[in-house]
Formats: C-alpha cells, sequence, structure tokens
C-alpha cells in the first residue's frame, strides 16, 4: 500500500540478512509484560511466538536474585536513558534505569536502596478513570482478576513480622504508626484492595521460602522456557515492516532487528507484532516505523504511514522529594514503611478552597499544556483528562501523595521521601537522533496544581515529624523551616526534585482524538495488526508503583490478543 523506507545511516553500516523465520506472534521485549504475553500465548501449543529483546538471560549473575542487596544497577544490563535539561528544574537532568534484560525493568536491582519490588496497585477510583476516559471494559473490577493472576500471596509470618520490625521497632514500627494515628490518618491492613489510604507495611514481590526477588522473568519464563512453540531472538528491534493491504489500515508483516552479530536481519508475522519494548522504547519502534507526529517524523526523514501526533506524549511518572533528618536512633536496616494521603489530609479546611481555585483553572492550563505539545494534543482533550483527575483528587478522595515514610540511609541519618501519585504534568518521548538515546523531556512540576500538592505534602511531612513521639526523636532541622513561604518551596523542590521509574503513558490507551495511540484492545489506530502491551498504555498515573498494573493490563491484553 505504500513504499517501504530504510533508514539511511543503517543501510550504510548494515546489509539486511536473509528472512529466515515465521512466526504467528513477535512480542517486542522480554520484559515485564511482553514475558507475560508470551507465556499466555504459548499456552496454546499451535500458535508459535518469537519474543525479541536485547539483553542477556541474568538468572545467574551474581546479585540479581539476592533479596535485599543494596547498591547500583550493573550497568551492562540498565538502558541509563538521560532526559533533555528542564528549565523549571534549573536546567537539571534526569537518569532512568531501565532493565536492559530478560525479566525488564522487573529484574534489574531498585531504586531506594531497596533491591525487592514493592507491589502496590493504587486506588479502584484511578482504575475506573480508565473506562471514565473512553476505554471501555477497563475498570478496577475487571482488572482485579488480573491483578490477582500474577500473584501468589504469602501471608507474612510471626517471625516475620518480628525480623521486619525488630532492627527498627522502636523508632519505626510503633512511633511512626502512633504520629499518623495522632494525624487522623489511620492505619491500612491491605493496601491492595483499591483503598490505599493509611500507614502501612510495603508490600513485595519477593519468594520468601526461597528468600529471592521474583521478578519476570523467573515468574512467567522460567517455568515455560522449554515449550518449542516459544522462543527468544536475541536482537534489537529497529522498526515493523509492512506489508500489502486492501484497505486504509497498515498490515505488519514482521519487524527488522540488528542481531547478536550486528547484522540487520528480519523475521516474519503471520499474525501479530507485539510492541512490549516499555514507556521508552515502545513509542520510538512506533515513530521509526512511521507512526506518529508528521512534523517529528519528517525530522528524521521518515514517510508518515499513520499520522497520529499522541505517539510519545502524554508521558507521566513519580517525582519524589524527601528531607533528612539527623535522629536519635542508630538504623541499620531498611524500613518499609509507608503512607498513603487524601487531598483533605494534605489541605485540612483549606480543600474546598484549593479544589475551587484550581477548578476555575482548568481551561488555561489545558491550553498552556496543549501549546506546549505543539498541538499535539488538544486543549479540549487535555481538559477532559485534567477535570477526570481533578474529580478523583476532590471528588473521588484518592489519595494523591506517597509518604515513603521513612528509608535509611546510615547511621542516624534517614531521609523522608514525598511525591505526587498522580501528576498533571505531561511530558514525552520522541525518537532521537542517537539511535539508543531517545528524547526525554519529562517536564514535571508544569502544571501549578502539582506544585501545590507537592508542597502540601512536603508541609504534612514536617507535620508527621514535629508529631509525638516521632518528634522525640529528631535531633537536627529539616531542610526548610515549618513556616517557609510557597516561595522558599518552590525554590527547595525545584532544586531538589528526583524521579522515581514509573514512566507510564506514551503510548496511551484513550481515544484517538483525546491524543490516544492504542484502542482499548490495545490496537494502534491506522493498524490492522500491531497492539502496544508494556507500561506506555497506561493512561493516568496511580497511587501504586507502576509494575503492579503492568503484569494486571499483560494479563487482560492477553486475553484480549487470545479472543482475537
Ligand atoms: C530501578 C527500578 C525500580 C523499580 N521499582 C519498582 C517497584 O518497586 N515496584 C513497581 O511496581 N515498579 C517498579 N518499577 C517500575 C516497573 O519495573 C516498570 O513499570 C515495569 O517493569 C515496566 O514494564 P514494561 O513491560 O513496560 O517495560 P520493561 O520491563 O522495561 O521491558 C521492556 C523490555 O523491552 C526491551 N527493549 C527495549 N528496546 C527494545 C528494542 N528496540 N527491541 C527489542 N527489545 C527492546 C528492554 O530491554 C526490556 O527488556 C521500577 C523500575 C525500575 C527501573
Ligand atoms: C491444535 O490443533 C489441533 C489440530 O488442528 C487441534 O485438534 C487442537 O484442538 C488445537 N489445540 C488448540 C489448543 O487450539
Ligand atoms: C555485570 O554484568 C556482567 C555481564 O555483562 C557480568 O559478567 C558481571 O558478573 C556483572 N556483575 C555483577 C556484580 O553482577
Ligand atoms: C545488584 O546489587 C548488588 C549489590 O550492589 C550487586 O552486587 C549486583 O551486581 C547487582 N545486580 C545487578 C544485576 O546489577
Ligand atoms: C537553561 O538553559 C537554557 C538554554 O540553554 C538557557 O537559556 C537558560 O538560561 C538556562 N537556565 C538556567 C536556570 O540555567
Ligand atoms: C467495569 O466494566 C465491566 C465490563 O464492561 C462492567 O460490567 C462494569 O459495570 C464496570 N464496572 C464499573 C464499576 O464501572
Ligand atoms: C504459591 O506459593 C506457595 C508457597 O510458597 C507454593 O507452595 C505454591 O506452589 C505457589 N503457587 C504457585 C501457583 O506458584
Ligand atoms: C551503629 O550501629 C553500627 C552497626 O551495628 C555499629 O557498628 C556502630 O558502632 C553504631 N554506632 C553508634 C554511634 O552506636
Ligand atoms: C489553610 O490556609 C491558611 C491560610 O492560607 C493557612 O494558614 C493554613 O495553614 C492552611 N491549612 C492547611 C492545613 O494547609
Ligand atoms: C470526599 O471527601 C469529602 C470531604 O471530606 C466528603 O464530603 C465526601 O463525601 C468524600 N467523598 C467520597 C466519595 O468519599
Ligand atoms: C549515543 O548514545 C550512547 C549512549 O548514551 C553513547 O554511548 C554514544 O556515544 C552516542 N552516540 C553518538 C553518535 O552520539
Ligand atoms: C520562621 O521560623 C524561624 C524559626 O523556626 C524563624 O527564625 C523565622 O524568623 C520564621 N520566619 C518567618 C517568615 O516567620
Ligand atoms: C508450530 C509449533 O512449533 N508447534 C509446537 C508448539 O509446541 C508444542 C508442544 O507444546 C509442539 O507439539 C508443537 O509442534
Amino acid at each position: 500500500m505504500f513504499a517501504t523506507w530504510f533508514h539511511l545511516q543503517l543501510l550504510l553500516v548494515f546489509s539486511i540478512g536473509v528472512i529466515c523465520d515465521t512466526f504467528d506472534y513477535i512480542i517486542v521485549g522480554a520484559g515485564t509484560a511482553g514475558l507475560v504475553v508470551a507465556n499466555r500465548l504459548s499456552e496454546n501449543p499451535n500458535i508459535t511466538v518469537v519474543v525479541m529483546e536485547p539483553g542477556p538471560d541474568v538468572r545467574d549473575f551474581p546479585g540479581v536474585q539476592a533479596a535485599f542487596p543494596p547498591g547500583a544497577i550493573n550497568a551492562s544490563i540498565d538502558w541509563a536513558y538521560t532526559s533533555i535539561p528542564q528549565p523549571r528544574l534549573s536546567n537539571r537532568t534526569f537518569q532512568y534505569h531501565a532493565g536492559r534484560a530478560i525479566g525488564g525493568s522487573s529484574t534489574i536491582n531498585g531504586s531506594f536502596r531497596l533491591s525487592i519490588t514493592k507491589y502496590i496497585r493504587g486506588d479502584a477510583a484511578q482504575y475506573d478513570a480508565w473506562e471514565a476516559l473512553g476505554n471501555e471494559g477497563w475498570n478496577f473490577s475487571t482488572l482485579f482478576p488480573n491483578f490477582k493472576l500474577s500473584e501468589n500471596y504469602t501471608i507474612p509470618t510471626d517471625a516475620q513480622v518480628a525480623a521486619g520490625a525488630t532492627s527498627i521497632e522502636d523508632f519505626h514500627g510503633h512511633s511512626g504508626k502512633t504520629s499518623w494515628e495522632t494525624l487522623d490518618v489511620p492505619v491500612n491492613e491491605d493496601l491492595n484492595g483499591g483503598d490505599t489510604r493509611g500507614f502501612a507495611l510495603f508490600p513485595s514481590t519477593l519468594d520468601r521460602d526461597a528468600n529471592v526477588r521474583e521478578d519476570a522473568a523467573r515468574a512467567y519464563y522460567q517455568p515455560v522456557e522449554d515449550r518449542p512453540n516459544l522462543s527468544i531472538i536475541k536482537g534489537t528491534v529497529t522498526r515493523i515492516t509492512w506489508g500489502e493491504s486492501c484497505d486504509q489500515l497498515l498490515v505488519a508483516d514482521g519487524v527488522e532487528y540488528i542481531d547478536a552479530a550486528g547484522t540487520l536481519s528480519k523475521i516474519e508475522a503471520s499474525l501479530e507484532v507485539v510492541l512490549s519494548a516499555g514507556s521508552f522504547k515502545s513509542p520510538v519502534i512506533l515513530e521509526s516505523s512511521g507512526i506518529g507526529n508528521p512534523r517529528i517524523l519528517a525530522e528524521h526523514g521518515i514517510e508518515t504511514g499513520v499520522d497520529l501526533p499522541g505517539v510519545g506524549e502524554s508521558m507521566q511518572n513519580h517525582h519524589p522529594a524527601s528531607f533528612s533528618f539527623t535522629t536519635t536512633n542508630n538504623i541499620t536496616g531498611q524500613a518499609p514503611y509507608v503512607a498513603y494521603a487524601t487531598a483533605s489530609d494534605i489541605f485540612g479546611d483549606n480543600t474546598t478552597a484549593v479544589a475551587a481555585s484550581s477548578s476555575s483553572l482548568l481551561a488555561s492550563w489545558a491550553q498552556t499544556a496543549s501549546a506546549a505539545t505543539g498541538g499535539a494534543l488538544s486543549p479540549e482533550a487535555l481538559e477532559t483528562r485534567y477535570r477526570v483527575l481533578h474529580d478523583l483528587i476532590f471528588i473521588k478522595n484518592v489519595t494523591i501523595t506517597e509518604q515513603s515514610y521513612v528509608v535509611a540511609t546510615s547511621g542516624s541519618v534517614v531521609s523522608a521521601g514525598f511525591r505526587v501519585s498522580e501528576p498533571f504534568s505531561l511530558g514525552s518521548i520522541h525518537l532521537g537522533f542517537n539511535s539508543s538515546q531517545p528524547i526525554v523531556d519529562p517536564n514535571p512540576l508544569s502544571i501549578d496544581l502539582d506544585l501545590q500538592l507537592l508542597t502540601g505534602a512536603g508541609r504534612l511531612t514536617q507535620k508527621l515529624w514535629a508529631t509525638q513521639p516521632l518528634l522525640g526523636t529528631i535531633i537536627s532541622e529539616t531542610e526548610l523551616s515549618s513556616n517557609a513561604t510557597d516561595d522558599e518551596w518552590n525554590t527547595f523542590l525545584t532544586s531538589s526534585l528526583n524521579t522515581a521509574y514509573h514512566v507510564i503513558g506514551t503510548c496511551a490507551m484513550l481515544p484517538q482524538a483525546s491524543g490516544g495511540v492504542v484502542d482499548p484492545k490495545l490496537k494502534v489506530y491506522g493498524t490492522q495488526n500491531v497492539r502496544v502491551v508494556d507500561a506506555s498504555v497506561i493512561p493516568i498515573l496511580m497511587s501504586g508503583h507502576s509494575g503492579a498494573a503492568v503484569y494486571a493490563v499483560a494479563e487482560m491484553a492477553s486475553e484480549i490478543i487470545r479472543a482475537g
């Protein structure tokens, strides 16, 4: 239907290898979502599935499976993407860990010095909002059984509870809980039932009895790796290739990839291509394949196959800030405690006023944000999204801040982290001029309400540590005094804001007119047989950590694909 094209620079270096293999499904990326889909599709022995992945099998790497190793991530299995300088944050850049291994980001050592993966779903209303945004069939009750498919819940033993508490018992286990209760934030007995508000222990993905971290490779690939109809090919996919089509929809017939020897090769798909390359790469592979914003494609000399300006937009992420305290305790362990708070917990009697003033500004924020995307997302579409988020925060009362209570750094110094769970600010990820580095522009705090919520979360943190019994354990002051002005908060937060690794939204599941990239069947608009299944399809961020949602999305997607 339209001509194929090649990247000139690739043609100079590589010659196309022989087309050797055809599979029913090609899955691009053996990461968290990709391995779930590979497992589920290959349950049918009549179906052949291949997964393309440049990263290694790391099950024998020292450290990968250790339960609590502190420290950095082995550079050889980390894409380590870098953002462009952020003017709102004094031109600072962020670096993003992202797994480059069988298992993807679920496999690499965790952040925050806690190497176990925290498993938190978020609030039910945050998933119901997916449906309200135009994704029929996607809500908390349809996702709930899919969350459970990836879970084998282990009830903590008495010994484990005791062990988790003893190294830090006086300081964290009891004092923290009591201080929160004094502030009327209750204990949450189970964070994963659809209501996160309260103080709790972080649930984690861990095989307790074997004392190893669970990841997608261990849970979804290793048990089925002997299936003859499932294979993994080592290679970096550069683009989707298109075949003949009788109608307007593009039909993928395979992918081009650079194999382990550095040769450009091709394999064919008889049914579908599923992109599971993660939020940083799935949009970039679409752009390399001619699907995206024509203005951006033209900059790279790529002919537009599908005019889809939402590709790469709508990037969202969690951005933590923190205070450090010197305390009377000598801390030697980790403190896996967390609290989730609502707007009312943060703003108290001022909540109604904050809701009203921000509500009146949604339309103008939508205008500004639309302009920042060069019109890729329309003001109307953004205002609709902002209204849904605003209702979640101020009417449905979802939790809006995660207070990662205390994380031990060293000796007597602890840091208390806080962040906004569901930011309004949107960034973008697009094809870069260096093929291994996409252009990542997270753009945090670009909507005033995010700053106001983060400031409120910070003030709540100060209030917590000024409440007995925690107060009695502090020696030093926080970085900011409790009477700091909004301007002082602005300076503090923009100079110290950090990044988490919960990037979503860059191939958002939304109606096409709302800047969506995939429909509710995860099919890329304008194509007949290309889907995206990974964190990038998640339309709005949740109070949980993205990994839990990725497993559930991938389980639900597998069912959709199997249904045809
Ligand atoms: C350090 C760190 C700590 C985290 N901690 C937590 C946590 O505690 N709890 C939690 O819930 N979430 C956590 N997350 C987030 C969670 O891991 C991710 O949201 C989730 O794993 C994303 O899954 P995915 O399938 O979208 O992408 P990934 O799992 O990243 O998989 C993408 C795969 O695609 C491959 N790929 C990329 N480009 C290509 C290409 N061109 N061709 C072929 N393959 C390609 C990659 O190598 C990778 O294997 C953390 C993330 C990181 C990085
Ligand atoms: C696989 O194919 C065989 C032969 O066509 C058929 O009998 C069988 O039902 C199929 N199995 C599945 C799970 O589709
Ligand atoms: C880091 O990765 C390399 C493989 O690229 C491996 O040989 C090495 O053992 C790893 N180091 C650790 C400490 O795991
Ligand atoms: C995980 O962290 C430990 C401790 O720092 C380190 O020894 C190990 O190499 C890391 N694993 C990987 C795969 O980076
Ligand atoms: C950030 O970088 C831009 C472009 O280089 C420059 O104009 C601006 O002055 C810089 N801002 C700060 C705070 O350094
Ligand atoms: C969730 O979706 C299902 C299937 O479309 C529907 O039956 C159900 O009513 C929805 N639930 C909510 C709470 O919207
Ligand atoms: C769940 O965990 C239990 C206890 O560790 C184990 O016996 C069981 O086999 C696991 N179930 C699955 C489906 O993996
Ligand atoms: C703190 O604990 C560590 C480890 O148990 C110990 O080595 C150190 O001496 C202690 N420091 C103080 C000041 O008690
Ligand atoms: C409410 O607003 C008033 C006036 O700005 C301020 O003094 C007070 O601290 C605020 N309360 C909360 C809980 O933010
Ligand atoms: C949300 O909180 C407000 C203020 O506390 C309360 O009036 C309202 O009933 C709550 N809504 C829900 C859905 O719980
Ligand atoms: C592309 O980015 C990679 C990773 O950051 C770097 O190693 C390489 O030198 C860059 N290539 C060019 C041509 O800038
Ligand atoms: C804020 O409180 C500190 C003491 O904690 C005091 O020195 C300072 O003057 C106060 N600033 C304002 C603006 O009230
Ligand atoms: C087409 C193909 O390779 N099919 C194989 C898939 O795996 C089953 C066993 O699970 C084999 O019997 C099929 O031949």
